[in-house]
C-alpha cells in the first residue's frame, strides 16, 4: 500500500487523442488507463500532466526520416486531452517534444516541470500515462536520475509495442533505476 502524504505528485503522461483509438499513433487499449487515473487524480495536492506538442517539421516523423507518423501536432485535437480524462483536476500542463530535432519522450527533458516540482516540494513522483515504452520509461527514468522517488502506477499505463517484448523491457530498465510499480487500487487517501 502507498498512502499519499504532503510530498507525492501525479504525473499523467500524454493522454491525448492522438496516442487513444482513432487517433494517428493509437495505442489499442490506451482508453483503460482513464478509469484509474481519474480515480486516483483526486487523491493527490499536486496533479501534472504533459502534452507531446510537437511542430510540424520535426526530426522524429517519417517524413523527415523518423519513425512515426504525424502525431499531437501543436494546437491541432490530435494533441488535445482524451474527453475521458477529467482535465479539471491538473494542476500544471507541461508541453515537451516542442524542440524539432530531439525526440522530446520525457516529460523532463528542457521542460520546466522539474523546478515545478521542486517548487511545490514534491519528493516522490507517481506516474500513469503512455506509452509505457517511450515516453512514460524516459519520464521515468529521468525523474530518478533528477532524485525524484518514483512510482509507476501498473494498471494505468499503456504500451505501443512495436517490437513484440518492448513493454517488458521498458518495465525492467525503469526497475533497474529503481522505479517501483503498483497497482492503482493500493494507492489510498492520507490522513
Ligand atoms: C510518444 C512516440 C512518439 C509517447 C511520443 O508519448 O510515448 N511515443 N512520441
Ligand atoms: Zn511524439
Amino acid at each position: 500500500m502507498y498512502r499519499i502524504e504532503d510530498g507525492d505528485a501525479l504525473l499523467v503522461v500524454d493522454p491525448q487523442n492522438d496516442f487513444l483509438p482513432g487517433g494517428s499513433l493509437a495505442v489499442p487499449d490506451g482508453n483503460r488507463i482513464f478509469e484509474p487515473i481519474n480515480r486516483l487524480m483526486p487523491l493527490f495536492r499536486y496533479v501534472a500532466a504533459s502534452r507531446d506538442w510537437h511542430p510540424h517539421e520535426h526530426a522524429f516523423f517519417q517524413a523527415y526520416g523518423g519513425p512515426w507518423p504525424f502525431h499531437c501536432l501543436a494546437g491541432t485535437p490530435g494533441a488535445q486531452f482524451s474527453p475521458l480524462l477529467h482535465a479539471g483536476e491538473i494542476d500544471e500542463i507541461v508541453s515537451k517534444g516542442t524542440d524539432p530535432n530531439t525526440d522530446g519522450y520525457s516529460a523532463f527533458a528542457g521542460t520546466s516541470l522539474p523546478d515545478r516540482l521542486h517548487a511545490h516540494g514534491i519528493r516522490r513522483l507517481f506516474i500513469a500515462g503512455i506509452a509505457t515504452d517511450y515516453c512514460v520509461k524516459c519520464t521515468a527514468l529521468d525523474a530518478r536520475a533528477a532524485g525524484f522517488d518514483v512510482v509507476v502506477i501498473s494498471d494505468a499505463i499503456a504500451a505501443i509495442n512495436a517490437n513484440p517484448g518492448d513493454e517488458e523491457r521498458a518495465i525492467a530498465e525503469m526497475r533497474a533505476c529503481g522505479a517501483e510499480f503498483v497497482d492503482s487500487h493500493h494507492v489510498i487517501a492520507g490522513v
